[in-house]
Formats: structure tokens, C-alpha cells, sequence
């Protein structure tokens, strides 16, 4: 197997050279592999739930301040599921914000023609109110998963140990905490009346990051209550810098439970093509360390900086109660690198990209949780990078609520408002280190050396669509404005809209957009600055129909178009290129984006 191979002599001695050392830990007898790795089928919703293993129940819990709630709490909440739904009809309605699922309507997110199913209903109980944790609990610094130290690495395995051992009716086993991610994002909650439910749209709008910041505040709870430790936190993949551009040493010891065995081994430390590519989907070689981390340095810039000038295009699009789900979008990060990455990770000779490369499955990967935490800590750092990169104030957005599961068990109801805060509200930070993407370097092909003709693409009319995107397309789209002042480029960012985009949402989908791109061979890359991003999608293992789905694409262009120097011109040629399945397009077009 190549994940057991040396590294290929092209690129291994630089990798050595570029990467800290490894950090792997001492291999560990077989008696400590989890028994979790024997997955049984899961069985359906519990009658009971079970909370006494930890050494510390008696703890207080902030949660707890509220007390249970009583069936009238509950005829409550519900009441307001249904008050969503009755609003739908009722155009005057002003407030509508996404309900938690129905748990009690919970059902097997799969059911596949070959009888298959995956019953992953979280066990059901009276819900509580969310409870800022007391002020004066301990921070939780969470470390870079690459620079933790033995001391770390015991206490987390320990601590992953003992969820793994909980019973399968402890809501805070490991098995229940990866089918959260499963329920929400693979049907399980489908809800008449409700369209769409909450279910099928953590992912594709912008309540992505509130949830996943959720799902790791109260995993990372549980996670310390188990070992006794308030200050336990969590590890960050720092994919995002050249010393964490590989699968974390600690996650790929074949004896730790932090392992999984369903991952792409060529992408594994140690494998045929071990560095991460933000960019994923290429097909051809690996490229050098160097090459690599100037590809995902750019990436980083564009997601982060130049492409992410507007809440909504590094959020998602707005999701509130009622709305259908065709045409909502994805943030920047949501798409790259955090897509990228859960199919990188994920076995691809699999049927269904098992385990981080299908949504249903991912949360059985302990470095799910880990890639999350860099994704969370971004979601901080952007609003550190510019003017007007802060939270929605939308009440829609600020009270969009979700169910999880506390380290005592009690099912809390979280709003969106609650989560704003990781350091002073949630108590939780990240470990500084050097972020080293602020700054783009990245050139127009036309100006690089690679670039020997230079030859116009043959343009397809714009009445030609809907199409089947399966070969690389360019259309020369109308700019309604140019040569627009600063105020005015701050006020509204120009935006290329790839409408209509019609996917299976079972399949990996990637498409690469670019801007005045010359047909020179290679279409543009990352480190061009033509490159504008991508589409991706992640697998959704869904009941067979239900994975039909149509959304948007929308990409901030201005400083690209400025780099370009080609802020003055009436059209700007769109080329699409499909890297993986092939998607509809609705259509293109040119737009202003104010928030
Ligand atoms: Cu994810």
C-alpha cells in the first residue's frame, strides 16, 4: 500500500526539508485500537438515553440553569416550527428565521434501491435553552495540531478513547456525535410542511459556520469532561500555512484512536502525494512543496482576502425559514478549502467517498473535527482582515436555532446570536501562528513566462444555455458598468453569477471559473490571476431522489478585474472549466453586490 511506501524521490527530500519534522507518536499495541472500529449497524431512535460514565456528573453545568424544559417548552418550540411554516403563507411576515429540526420526525437519512440504510437519528429528549458558558470557566486555546506535545497527544487520545467506549444511548458517544453531521446534512429531517427543513442546508448558505462552530463547542465539551479537564480543546488542522500542508502526524498512527482507516492512503503522511492541494481535483503530479504552497497560499488569498469582500460571499447566501432551496450559495470557504479538503481526505476508490468525502460519513473521521477547527478559526480571521467584515445583524440569520447535545447530555437549543464570540462569549481561542496568505503574488498567465501564444478562446453565445458543462466553455458576458470609482468599488463588489447550476448532490461536482483567460493549453490555475475560484460540492448520500438540487455560484471580482487591467472594458470572457462531474448552467452574468 502506498501509504506504507517512501517517499518518491522527486519530491521527498524537499518535503523533509520543508515540513517540521514528523511529528508521528510511538505505535501502539493492538489492544488499544477502539472498539468503535467494528461499526455494528445502528439501530433506531433510543427509548432511553444513558449519561453516567463520566468521573464528573456532578459537575455543574451553565445549562443546567435553565432546568428542563417542560411539555409546554416544548409545544413551544414546536409551536414555532409551525409558526415558520404558517408564515410562509403569510407574506407579511417579517421574522423568519430557520427552526431546529423536529427530532421525534427523524428518519433513516438513507434508504438506497439495495436495501442499504443509515439510521443516524440522534436519541430523543426534552430540550433546554443555550447558556453562555460562566465567565469565569478557563479559556480553551485550541493548539495547531502539528505543534502539539506528548502531554496533548495522550490526553486527547484518552479522551477520544472514552467517547468512543460510551454506550450507543449516550447521546455523547462518538458514534452519536458523527451522525449529528449526518442528520442535519443528509435528510434525516425532511419535515412535511417544511420546505426545505434545516436538514438539507447547513451546508450551501450561510448558517455553515454557526453550526460547525456549535458541533465542535459542545464535542470539545464532552471531549473534557470525559478526561476531567475544563481547559481541554480541540486541535486545528493549519492547512493554511506550509508547516501544516499535510495530514496531522497524530491522526494517521494506525494504534491511535484518533485514526481512521477509511481515508485516501496516497494522501496520507507518508503516501504517494502527502501535501494538501487546496486546489483539489488536479490530476496531473504532485508539484514540489514550494509549488504547492505558493498554489495554496493563492488559494488562500482569494478565499480569504480578495474573493471574500462581502459577508455574503464568504458566508453563503441568505437561508431563512420557508425559502426554497434552489438557488442559495456556498461561501468562499465553504467551497475551498473546506470542500476540497473532506474529498481529498476521503477514500475515492469508494462508491461513496467514505469517510470525510461524503457528508453522511465524514464525523466518523476524528480529523473531521480537526479540519472544522481551522475552518472555525477562519471564520475569526476574517473579520480581522478588512472594513465591513462583521457578522449579519439579520434577525433571520441571528436567531436561526439548532439542536445539540451538552456534556451532560441535555439536548440544547442554540441560536446563531449566541455563537458570535469564540473568545469572550464561548470561551474558546486559537493558538496564534504566522498567517502567511494576506498578501497575494499571484500574475496574469499573459505576464508569465509560461505563457508562449496567446490565442482567443472560442466563445459560446450566452442563448445557448442551459448546457451540460462537460468541456471547458467561454462566454463573453456583458458588464452593465466599468471603470467604476473607489467609493463606488467599495460600496458594491462586482460579482460573476454562475446561475442555475444543476448538480446531484450524491456526486463530487468541481468547476474552475476564469476571467479573460487565453487559450494557451492549460486553462488558468490558483496562481494565476485570472483564476476567479471553483465549485464544489461534497457528497450528499441521500435517499435516491432527493439528490437532485440547483443552486448558484457567485465569485467577487473586482480586484481580479483591476489586476487584469481590464476594469474599462464592456464584456469579460467567462470560461468555466468542469474538473470533476458535469453539471448544468443555468447562465452568467455580471452583478453588484452591496453586502
Ligand atoms: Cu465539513
Amino acid at each position: 500500500m502506498s501509504s506504507l511506501s517512501p517517499l518518491p524521490a522527486a519530491t521527498g527530500a524537499a518535503t523533509a526539508a520543508f515540513l517540521r519534522p514528523s511529528l508521528l507518536p510511538p505505535k501502539k499495541s493492538a489492544s488499544q485500537l477502539s472498539a468503535y472500529k467494528s461499526r455494528k449497524p445502528y439501530s433506531p431512535h433510543f427509548a432511553r438515553i444513558s449519561c453516567k460514565t463520566s468521573s464528573s456528573d456532578k459537575e455543574p453545568n451553565n445549562n443546567d440553569q435553565t432546568g428542563p424544559t417542560t411539555r409546554r417548552d416544548i409545544l413551544i418550540g414546536m409551536g414555532s416550527l409551525y409558526g415558520a411554516a404558517s408564515s410562509l403563507s403569510d407574506p407579511t411576515a417579517l421574522a423568519n428565521p430557520l427552526q431546529p429540526p423536529d427530532l421525534s420526525k427523524c428518519h433513516p437519512a438513507i434508504k438506497g434501491d439495495a436495501g442499504d440504510t443509515a439510521d443516524c437519528c440522534p436519541p430523543f429528549s426534552d430540550q433546554i435553552e443555550f447558556k453562555l458558558p460562566s465567565p469565569k470557566e478557563p479559556m480553551r486555546i485550541r493548539p495547531a495540531a502539528h505543534l502539539v506535545d506528548k502531554a496533548y497527544i495522550d490526553k486527547y487520545e484518552k479522551a477520544i478513547s472514552l467517547m468512543k467506549a460510551l454506550p450507543d444511548d449516550d447521546p455523547r458517544s462518538f458514534k452519536n456525535q458523527a451522525n449529528v453531521h449526518c442528520a442535519y446534512c443528509n435528510g434525516a429531517y425532511d419535515q412535511v410542511g417544511i420546505t426545505p427543513s434545516v436538514a438539507l442546508q447547513i451546508h450551501f448558505s450561510w448558517i455553515f459556520f454557526p453550526f460547525h462552530r456549535y458541533y465542535l463547542y459542545f464535542f470539545e465539551r464532552i471531549l473534557g469532561k470525559l478526561i476531567d479537564d475544563p481547559t481541554f480543546a480541540l486541535p486545528f488542522w493549519n492547512w493554511d500555512s506550509p508547516d501544516g500542508m499535510q495530514i496531522p502526524a497524530i491522526f494517521a498512527d494506525p494504534a491511535s484512536p484518533l485514526y481512521d482507516a477509511i481515508r485516501a492512503p496516497d494522501h496520507l503522511p507518508g503516501g504517494s502525494s502527502p501535501l494538501v492541494d487546496l486546489d483539489w481535483s488536479r490530476s496531473a503530479a504532485s508539484l514540489t512543496p514550494e509549488a504547492q504552497w505558493q498554489s495554496n497560499r493563492d488559494v488562500m488569498h482569494t478565499q480569504m482576502v480578495s474573493g471574500a469582500k462581502k459577508r455574503t460571499l464568504f458566508f453563503g447566501t441568505p437561508l431563512k425559514a420557508g425559502d426554497l432551496a434552489d438557488g442559495n450559495g456556498q461561501g468562499t470557504l465553504e467551497r475551498t478549502p473546506h470542500g476540497n479538503l473532506h474529498i481529498w481526505v476521503g477514500d475515492l476508490t469508494r462508491e461513496y467517498k467514505e469517510d470525510m468525502g461524503n457528508l453522511y460519513s465524514a464525523g466518523r473521521d476524528p480529523l473531521f473535527y480537526c479540519h472544522h477547527g481551522n475552518v472555525d478559526r477562519m471564520w475569526d480571521l476574517w473579520k480581522t482582515l478588512g472594513p465591513r467584515r462583521t457578522d449579519f445583524t439579520d434577525p433571520d440569520w441571528l436567531d436561526a436555532a439548532f439542536l445539540f447535545y451538552d456534556e451532560n447530555c441535555k439536548l440544547v437549543r442554540c441560536k446563531i446570536r449566541d455563537s458570535l464570540d469564540n473568545e469572550k462569549k464561548l470561551k474558546t481561542d486559537y493558538e496564534p501562528v504566522r498567517i502567511q496568505w494576506r498578501h497575494s503574488k499571484r500574475v496574469p498567465k499573459t505576464k508569465s513566462a509560461t505563457t508562449t501564444t496567446k490565442k482567443k478562446r472560442e466563445l459560446t453565445d450566452l442563448s445557448k444555455f442551459p448546457l451540460v458543462l462537460n468541456k471547458a466553455i467561454s462566454v463573453a458576458v456583458p458588464r452593465p458598468r466599468k471603470n467604476r470609482s473607489k467609493a463606488e468599488k467599495e460600496e458594491e463588489e462586482e460579482v460573476v453569477v454562475v446561475k442555475g447550476i444543476e448538480i446531484d448532490r450524491s456526486q463530487v461536482i468541481k468547476f474552475d471559473v476564469a476571467l479573460n483567460d487565453d487559450d494557451d493549453g492549460a486553462p488558468a490555475g490558483p496562481r494565476d490571476t485570472e483564476f476567479a475560484g471553483s465549485f464544489v460540492n461534497v457528497p450528499h448520500r441521500q435517499k435516491p431522489g432527493a439528490s437532485k438540487f440547483k443552486t448558484a455560484l457567485t465569485l467577487g471580482i473586482t480586484d481580479l478585474l483591476e489586476d487584469l487591467g481590464a476594469d474599462g472594458d464592456d464584456t469579460v470572457v467567462v470560461t468555466l472549466v468542469p474538473k470533476v462531474g458535469e453539471p448544468v448552467i443555468g447562465g452568467l452574468k455580471i452583478d453588484y453586490l452591496a453586502d
